[in-house]
């Protein structure tokens, strides 16, 4: 009796939705579904390592989305610490510039790639070396979500090989990856950016690998019943 009123409340948790969604590459600060309504996402320091990223030219961001749809826009900050959107639009030295990438509607779950290009926005002053923090907005319905990246700018950077841009712009409708990650959240939980390539892509396959485990333990429970 009361293991079948603990499955019961189980099956009820909305486990997709309160997913809503996880930044993939580069690598988030952290990731806290609670936390995610609040500026980057609850997680308030910059990472000690940050993601090598293109100081000009194409480059990617990788998210994962929870939702069947969602409105998705990007800011950068070239602070070493920013705490407040301001920051976002605004050098230290007063330069104002706009949007890492405007805000726009995608459709389905599943993995999105972005197309940025930081020089772009003509911000002066930017070297090798330079650091930034980008940081996604994401609301697919239950109000609006951050995640925030550390970022060491190089020049002539190109992201490792193992991060696939499987969808090559923002545009809206962009194809999803069919759910085959939609749940993956669960298993990047908690993890903190690396800053070493290798290793991030590590944590999106073992985010994988927990999802499935996940759907699994959710089969043997529906077994049990
Ligand atoms: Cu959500």
């Amino acid at each position: 009796m009361k293991l079948i009123h603990a499955l019961a409340g189980l099956a009820a948790l909305p486990l997709l939705a309160s997913a809503h969604f996880t930044l993939d590459y580069p690598y988030s600060r952290g990731f806290d579904e609670d936390l995610e309504p609040q500026f980057c996402g609850g997680f308030s320091t910059p990472s000690s390592g940050r993601t090598p990223f293109p100081l000009s030219g194409s480059a990617p961001v990788l998210i994962d989305s929870h939702h069947p749809s969602a409105i998705v826009g990007m800011f950068i900050s070239f602070d070493s610490n920013p705490s407040n959107f301001s920051a976002f639009n605004q050098t230290a030295s007063g330069q104002q510039y706009g949007l890492l990438d405007p805000f726009g509607g995608i459709s389905g779950t599943g993995e999105f790639c972005f197309r940025v290009d930081i020089a772009s926005l003509g911000v002066s002053g930017l070297t090798n070396g330079s650091v930034a923090t980008l940081q996604v907005e994401f609301n697919g319905g239950d109000g609006s979500l951050f995640q925030c990246s550390d970022l060491v700018l190089v020049d002539n950077y190109s992201v490792p090989s193992n991060v696939t841009c499987q969808n090559a712009t923002s545009s809206t409708s962009a194809s999803s990856s069919a759910g085959a990650s939609a749940s993956g959240s669960t298993g990047a939980a908690g993890a903190k950016s690396t800053g070493s390539p290798s290793s991030g892509a590590g944590r999106i396959l073992a985010g994988s690998a927990a999802a499935t485990g996940l759907v699994a333990a959710v089969g043997a429970l529906t077994l049990m019943i």
